[in-house]
């Protein structure tokens, strides 16, 4: 599905280790006791373990901040932060700020902070270490957030008003969705009964343009969560975000384009992670991409172009609404274009990749494609 796409929505993957060092010298097992019978056995490869801890600019240990992990060979002289498959892990510290990777292979590797954390990739590589990891010892590392606040993607100057923003949206078109419509997507671990989250049922989304942006307004039927405390827990099930999708099938062709979302040309993600996750308060992500390449996985590399800098936020957390405004010289459309949108509105816990999911859709869609909106954009109109 094209949901987790977007670069910075790979979060979710937090919890998924790729050991990308296993060669076929130590494939006997990981576990299995070096043996005292030394005759004509081939040398098992070593491996050592690391310890990252993570502290705040203050010192804190912080829980669940997402660290990222790659062989020195991988990471290269720059890496290209978009490219995740190449970290050999991505994992989120415990309650203790720390996170213990096991069974590597002995070498060179490089940690950092998720991107997230940084606002520049001249910031990020900055914050990085360069670890050497050994035989059968365990390497301690601390990586500290850098000391600002707000979010990864703060309001520049340059980028559009508030007034603008609302102005574009009341001009353009409005679409409805039912309320109460929490569908299940059984393709892989998901919620088999949707929480009752409002904050995530769309009620109404708003698709607006001017001539520098695509402007695009979640309604929800309740308010995104504010505080870190006010993020709910079911029964120890912890939410961990909210992510809005939407994409377009630019040449209203569902056949062209990137078939696994759909068949679109242009893709736009406005998401919020509970407030300690990156340790830094709000944790918003958003952004787009265009361009389809043919590749439809790994997901990182189904758009030509990624653009998480460019794009504008309003409202969010403490709202019943959030808006994203993307350039259109980077989405590549423009006002009166016909297109098709796909949108949906999803969230992840603890236990479940999605454990609510709604798709904005004209007839209350509960199946695995997506609700397929024709419009014009900056056409005042509302649907239905
Ligand atoms: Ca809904
Ligand atoms: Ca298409
Ligand atoms: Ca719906």
């Amino acid at each position: 599905m094209q949901r987790k796409s977007l670069v910075l929505l790979t979060a979710v993957l937090l919890l998924t280790i790729v050991f990308s060092g296993c060669s076929e010298k130590n494939n006997n097992t990981f576990t299995s006791e070096p043996s005292d019978n030394t005759s004509n056995v081939e040398p098992k490869a070593q491996h050592g373990s690391l310890e990252v801890e993570v502290i705040d600019e203050n010192g804190a240990v912080v829980s669940n901040a997402v660290v990222w992990l790659w062989t020195q060979e991988n990471f290269g002289a720059i890496p290209d932060w978009t490219e995740q498959s190449k970290t050999t892990a991505k994992e989120a510290t415990n309650s203790t700020g720390k996170i213990l990777f096991s069974n590597l292979d002995v070498g060179e590797y490089v940690i950092s902070l998720y991107i997230l954390f940084f606002t520049t990739n001249e910031e990020a590589l900055a914050h990085v270490k360069h670890v050497t990891i050994k035989a059968n010892e365990t390497t301690h590392e601390i990586l500290q957030i850098p000391s600002k606040t707000g979010d990864s993607n703060p309001t520049n100057p340059g980028g559009p008003t508030e007034e603008d923003t609302l102005s574009a949206l009341s001009n353009g078109t409005k679409i409805h969705d039912i309320v109460g419509d929490f569908v299940v997507m059984n393709n892989g671990n998901n919620n088999p009964g949707a929480y009752e989250f409002s904050f995530a049922d769309l009620k109404e989304v708003d698709v607006g343009v001017d001539s520098k942006y695509l402007y695009i307004r979640y309604w929800f039927n309740g308010t995104w969560p504010r505080n870190d405390s006010d993020w709910p827990n079911i029964n120890g099930d912890q939410l961990e975000d909210i992510i809005c999708n939407t994409l377009f099938d630019t040449d209203n062709n569902p056949s062209t384009g990137v078939m696994s979302d759909g068949g679109t040309e242009v893709a736009t993600s406005m998401g919020c992670r509970r407030n300690n996750s990156y340790g830094f308060d709000p944790p918003y992500f958003y952004g787009c991409k265009e361009g389809p390449t043919g590749i439809e996985f790994p997901e990182e590399e189904r758009y030509q172009n990624v653009y998480n800098n460019d794009s504008f936020r309003f409202g969010g957390v403490g709202y019943d609404y959030v808006i994203g405004a993307y350039p259109l010289s980077e989405v590549k459309l423009s006002a009166g274009q016909t297109v098709t949108m796909l949108t949906e509105c999803e969230t992840t816990s603890s236990l479940y990749h999605d454990a609510t999911f709604d798709i904005l859709s004209l007839d209350n869609t509960t199946t695995f494609e997506y609700g397929r909106v024709q419009i014009t954009l900056g056409e005042n109109r509302t649907i239905p």
